[in-house]
């Protein structure tokens, strides 16, 4: 599978699942979230919300509310059960494009309806930051943002399709980066449209 390195720790792998393998994926989400629902997670202190909403699979998952901030826990938030199991899928993804020896703990499902977009930021939650970031986008095509360590770096944007994916580490684990858009009737994946981003990530060291 050829990685095209989009800037220093970026690596991006066009067309990484198939359609058939979207499909199958997309059923195991529809379950999952049948089990551990969409919530809109709120901002620290301000309690504004997030445009996008969102689920977790995995032994972890990463959560957000006004009085609590940004953290990772073992349980969903509304209903207080576990996270559904991560899909042997999205294992293969974590070994097949990282070198990291142990595996990913969390799955962050964020789902983007047409208008959602996801301001800059850094993934910097996880007690290490010696494991890449991988994400999977499903659906409608992107516009994703990538800067530097500093939120004024400037920046270069990649379009995001159905099945590609992207992973940061190495120099890149804490660039800023975000969602400005997503291209509304792009894929034919999602029979409502929207997009469906899935980051794997491992919180504590291996
Ligand atoms: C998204 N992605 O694609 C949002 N974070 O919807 C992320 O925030 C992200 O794609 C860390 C590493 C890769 C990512
Ligand atoms: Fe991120």
């Amino acid at each position: 599978m050829t990685a095209i390195p989009l800037a220093p720790g970026v690596a991006y792998h066009p067309g990484w699942l198939d359609r058939a393998g979207q499909e199958a994926l997309l059923d195991e989400l529809r379950e999952a979230v049948r089990a551990a629902p969409l919530f809109t997670p709120t901002m620290p202190r301000t309690g504004r919300p997030f445009s996008v909403r969102m689920t977790n699979l995995g032994q972890l998952g990463w959560v957000s509310d006004k009085d609590r901030g940004y953290r990772y826990q073992p349980t969903h938030p509304q209903t207080g059960e576990p996270w559904p199991a991560m899909p042997a899928v999205l294992e293969r993804l974590w070994s097949s494009v990282s070198t990291f020896p142990a595996p990913a703990e969390a799955c962050l499902v964020n789902h983007y309806d047409p208008k959602a977009k996801m301001g800059l930021h850094q993934d910097r939650d996880e007690e290490t930051f010696e494991a890449p970031v991988v994400s999977l986008s499903l659906g409608d095509t992107a516009l994703f943002r990538i800067g530097g360590l500093n939120r004024n770096d400037p920046t270069r944007s990649v379009k995001l399709e159905s099945g590609d994916v992207l992973v940061f580490g190495g120099e890149a684990r804490l660039a800023f980066h975000g969602i400005d858009r997503v291209y509304p009737g792009t894929s034919t994946l999602l029979p409502q449209g929207g997009r469906i981003n899935l980051t794997l990530r491992r919180v504590t060291p291996a």
